[in-house]
């Protein structure tokens, strides 16, 4: 949180939306929101790339959040930099459609989108700050209430979106590039600094990309490359706007999308990597609970925050009910192996001669439990085998319904049994008749 002396950075993201979205294909945003989402609350659980709708109705256009403005306010963050932290203030121009017409919703500015992307001075008497539209817009109930500081906002700057994704919004480059234009003469009256972010460069299209850094270069800027669903370059956009804008914040420095997405990977691998390690150390037994796990890694363990900071809680859930299930799965192949080894050596003590264990299998099992050392070999539970603490102990006798749930691997164990005595017997009497 900025001190009130240490200077606020005031920034405008602009961009395609509303009707022009819908201008010769699909209206997909062009990835202002996820953008602001990325850099306000970069947490992997807080990044809700689909809930930014502008298509609302009537009743929501009016709620604090939206406040019949055509523009959001995403509320206050500290970033570190290497000429120390900036603070940043953030809102979004952006167009909301009636959901019932489709038409742009009446609003408190009357002008037309391209022109309320350059103004400077905003107010919104009141206005909340904005976090996701499915549910806040409804029910304000249980997010964060934080008021627009006397309802006013004065932008410093523009970070003004290029979608360099085409393939999904179907969205002729012209029409995109034409919008951008009429914004850009409009920010450029202004004089205040403007960097073009190209957004979704996860998935980019070189067409759009190369259109977008010459659009950058016409506009005598600089062109950052990010991915809000990558975490790649969202910080980097706002600090090399707060650079033109404060030029006490150092020289700003642009890093190629491909050289900053691998420093993420190297560092996503890291962390991935130490919390698979924890996990392979520290839960050795699958009857080891997530909820109290997980509770305790939250209180103690780096690996863990550090992981969920970049994954979220779900992936860190799903990584930990995976070892459980190998776990689980290593301990039945090993106490499987050890019950037919055990039956092995009972067929060979119960049975110096295979003549007296029946003609198969099953008739074999019948005279094995009208053995008077039964419980030597076996044990009798009220539970399946699988689901029974037993598997945790280390006695070897077999679960008796192990017989029931394996008996292909037992019939093998019997057959090879009665095969090697055979063997067995017919190599003594060669070696008889050979003497
Ligand atoms: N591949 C990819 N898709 C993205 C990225 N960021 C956003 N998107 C997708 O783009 C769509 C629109 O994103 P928004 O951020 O809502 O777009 P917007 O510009 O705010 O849209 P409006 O405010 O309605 O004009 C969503 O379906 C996102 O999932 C990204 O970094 N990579
Ligand atoms: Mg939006």
């Amino acid at each position: 949180m900025a001190t009130s002396k240490e200077k606020v950075i005031h920034v405008a993201v602009v961009g395609v939306s509303g009707l022009e979205s819908s201008k010769g294909g699909q209206p997909i945003g062009v990835g202002k929101s996820t953008l602001c989402n990325r850099f306000m609350r970069p947490l992997a659980d807080d990044y809700k790339p689909d809930a930014h709708k502008t298509v609302v109705s009537k009743y929501d256009f009016k709620n604090h959040v939206i406040n019949s403005d055509h523009f959001l306010y995403w509320g206050d963050v500290t970033k570190p930099s290497d000429y120390g932290d900036i603070h940043f203030s953030v809102i979004e121009q952006t167009e909301f459609l009636d959901d019932r017409s489709y038409s742009t919703l009446e609003g408190s500015n009357k002008h037309p989108y391209y022109k309320r992307c350059g103004a400077l001075k905003l107010t919104s008497p009141e206005k909340l700050m904005y976090i996701d539209s499915y549910h806040q817009l409804g029910e304000e109930e249980g997010y964060v209430r934080k008021v627009l500081p006397k309802g006013k906002f004065n932008v410093d700057g523009f970070l003004m979106v290029f979608d360099v994704n085409s393939t999904k919004q179907g969205r002729p480059l012209r029409n995109q590039l034409e919008f951008l234009e009429k914004v850009y003469k409009v920010i450029a009256k202004t004089k205040k600094p403007v960097v073009i972010v190209g957004t979704k460069c996860d998935e980019p299209d070189d067409a759009f990309l190369n259109e977008a850094r010459a659009f950058a270069t016409q506009c005598n800027t600089h062109f950052v490359e990010t991915s809000a669903h990558k975490a790649v370059n969202v910080d980097l956009a706002f600090i090399i706007l707060a650079q033109l804008i404060d030029k006490t914040k150092g020289t700003p420095t642009v890093v190629l999308y491909t050289v900053a997405f691998r420093e993420q990977k190297e560092i996503l691998d890291r962390i991935v990597d130490g919390y698979q390690k924890l996990l392979d150390t520290d839960v050795t037994s699958y009857h080891t609970l997530w909820l109290t796990k997980s509770k305790e890694y939250q209180r103690t363990n780096q690996n863990y925050v550090a992981y969920v900071k970049r994954m979220g809680i779900a992936n860190a859930k799903k990584l930990f009910e995976k070892r459980r299930k190998l776990l689980k799965e290593e301990l039945f192949e090993r106490r499987k192996e050890q019950f037919l080894s055990t039956l092995l050596k009972c067929l060979e003590k119960v049975f110096p001669d295979v003549s007296y264990m029946g003609e198969s299998w099953e008739a074999c099992r019948g005279i094995l439990t009208e053995q008077s050392d039964f419980n030597q070999w076996f044990v009798v539970m009220a539970e399946e085998w699988q689901s029974s603490q037993y598997l945790e102990t280390d006695d070897i006798r077999i679960p008796y319904d192990f017989l029931d749930t394996n008996t292909e691997e037992c019939l093998k164990v019997f057959e090879g049994y009665v095969e090697k005595f055979m063997e067995e017997e017919k190599a003594g009497e060669n070696a008889e008749s050979a003497e």
